[in-house]
């Protein structure tokens, strides 16, 4: 038993530790600077029509122009009438191939919108797609109160104070998943094991019933 606590102890920081960097990881990519790479290539075409980016903060779009000798941009609107900019900035320079650019630009809000070269506006569109971030974000309270917890090394001071409400049920939990656990796995099994058995008895009970039947009553040929 005394082994046990430090066991789910371990497992629990550790799964804080996974939440924490599953978290940490979240917010750098929804945070920072997203990047997209699009092709002009042969022959007036981009190499994709639809562009999708998730969440927050801005965009860079590296343009890259592939189609030899041949004049291109990338450019983003709000939508195919191309009457207004996608954000300050979406708007790529013209460039001709074989070249390269950069756009940036602030990601508006979730949806579908337009992008297209302004030399081809009627080849060359497609979909600028901006996807809601995840809904499981990073809650500001599930960012403090594993802190306390974090420090897995200095468990035991850690132990007693901040999570002993959280340790307490924990604790209670513990066994009693694992035990649930194993009756996942036992009580099917021993069901079907029961239920094979008893098919088998029944079995043998009839057969034999049937054989004690055919006894009693003799074969009227004899
Ligand atoms: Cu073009």
């Amino acid at each position: 038993m005394s082994g046990h606590p430090s066991f789910r102890w371990a497992s629990l920081s550790l799964g804080i530790l996974l939440l924490l960097w599953a978290a940490l990881a979240c917010a750098e990519a929804q945070a920072g600077a997203q990047e997209l790479t699009i092709r002009a290539v042969p022959t007036l075409r981009f190499e994709t029509d639809t562009l999708a980016v998730t969440g927050i903060g801005s965009v860079t779009v590296h343009f890259v122009n592939d189609d030899t000798g041949v004049p291109h941009n990338f450019a983003a609107y709000t939508d195919s009438s191309a009457a207004e900019p996608l954000a300050s900035g979406s708007i790529g320079p013209v460039c001709t191939a074989p070249c390269s650019n950069d756009v940036q630009f602030a990601l508006p809000a979730p949806g579908d919108y337009f992008f297209r070269c302004d030399v081809h506006p009627t080849i060359m569109t497609g979909t600028f797609r901006v996807l809601a971030p995840p809904a499981t974000t990073t809650p500001p309270s599930g960012g403090q109160t594993p802190v306390g917890t974090t420090p897995t090394d200095t468990g035991i001071a850690a132990g007693p104070t901040t999570p002993t409400g959280a340790a307490l049920p924990i604790t209670g939990q513990g066994p009693g998943d694992q035990s649930s656990q194993t009756w996942l796995v036992a009580a099917p099994l021993a069901a079907a094991g029961a239920l094979l058995c008893g098919l088998g008895l029944r079995r043998l009970a009839l057969s034999r019933r049937g054989r004690d039947r055919s006894a009693e009553t003799p074969s009227p040929g004899s």
